[in-house]
């Protein structure tokens, strides 16, 4: 058997890319204008295409007098934890992880390998682009129409989990530790993911091995999310309002520049993260298996008048062959508010649209 480095080896010398294409695709997004380069040329006006509306800059009245709670990892084995993590599922759908015990240069690693990315010339992360009915690889995601509003940003975006599915051919050797350090954060934060999901089962009720071996051999993709500055941030957006489509996410921030925003009671707050920890939301996935117990919150990234912002996303899904519905163990009679679909038909519905508020969880309500 091949050990884990090794695959890592094999899989991008040895795996022919057509075979790897012609896998089950799930479509893709339109190409657009890469946002680096754009924002590097001097324009008078920004492209309309990147213009917020008047409503949506209406919205963006903030709350600064509230933060996401904090949960403690290494004191969830007592009650008094357990039952915050409860509260912020439910209420907040969101929380800041700290003593996680995912390796702190892990974490730096993943940091500056995503930096030394997103400096490289255009021309060299363009290898990486993405193709045509692919989700992976250099561009922008959730592009579906030509005239839709585009968000002020680049991604790189991977499927690291399942480790047999990786299309190599999308991953960076530039820099040359990058492969192994995704390979190493990757897995880190799945076996964090199961961790977590462990103490989420005793506070749904549910047996944790039944809710964890829905995510082990899951989905896990990466997003490395570039927002170059603009001058006039006010009027284009990072990354639009929107919940995750997914079950659950690990969100790190790359560099000291404040940007992510949740919805909460009509209002934006914007997140300060705590240095080491990770920011943790609840996914629209987990929305629906809790039939709505816990929340899956709408969140946007603004963007820096003069500062780039780089944050790295991992969002973590059950594996394929799991039916994504309200678990019959957590509803316990009670009338089920979501349909139940199976994996790969809420895929198709995830990505046969833009990126829009809770569209996804729209879709799934009976
Ligand atoms: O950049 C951020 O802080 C948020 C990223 C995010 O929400 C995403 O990638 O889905």
């Amino acid at each position: 058997m091949p050990s884990r480095k090794n695959f890592l080896i094999l899989s991008s010398e040895n795996m022919d890319s057509d075979e790897v294409l012609s896998r089950k695709d799930f479509g893709g997004s339109l190409p657009v204008e890469n946002v680096q380069a754009l924002a590097s040329k001097s324009f008078k006006d920004i492209p309309p295409q990147y213009l917020l509306t008047e409503m949506e800059n209406e919205e963006l009245f903030i709350d600064d007098s509230l933060q996401i709670p904090v949960i403690d990892m290494s004191k969830l084995g007592s009650k008094d934890e357990l039952e915050k993590l409860h509260l912020a599922c439910r209420e907040w759908g969101f929380f800041q992880l700290i003593n996680h015990r995912v390796p702190e240069e892990v974490i730096e690693k993943m940091k500056t390998d995503t930096q030394e990315f997103f400096q490289l010339p255009l021309e060299e992360k363009k290898v990486y682009a993405q193709l045509p009915n692919n989700i992976e690889g250099y561009g922008q995601a959730f592009v579906v129409s030509e005239d839709q509003k585009l968000d002020w940003s680049d991604m790189l975006f991977l499927l690291p989990q399942p480790v047999h599915q990786r299309n190599m051919r999308f991953w960076p050797t530039i820099p040359t530790s990058f492969r192994e350090t995704l390979d190493k954060y990757s897995l880190e934060l799945q076996r964090l993911t199961i961790n977590l999901l462990k103490m989420v089962a005793q506070n749904l009720r549910q047996e944790p091995e039944k809710l964890t071996s829905m995510f082990e051999d899951g989905t896990q993709g990466v997003r490395m999310n570039y927002h170059p500055p603009c001058i006039q941030a006010n009027k284009v957006m990072g990354l639009t309002p929107h919940s995750d489509a997914t079950g659950l996410t690990l969100l790190t921030q790359v560099n000291d520049v404040q940007g992510l925003q949740i919805k909460k009671n009509g209002k934006w707050i914007s997140i300060e993260p705590i240095p080491g920890a990770f920011i943790v939301n609840i996914g629209d996935v987990f929305e629906i298996m809790s039939n709505g117990k816990y929340k899956s919150i709408e969140h946007r990234a603004i963007v820096n008048p003069t500062i780039e912002r780089l944050s790295i996303a991992a969002f973590h899904s059950p594996n394929i062959s799991t039916m994504i519905g309200p678990l019959p163990d957590i509803m316990k009679g009670e009338k089920a508010i979501y349909k139940t679909l199976n994996h790969e038909d809420y895929v198709r519905v995830v990505l046969a649209n833009k990126l829009d508020g809770k569209t996804t969880l729209d879709h799934m309500k009976i």
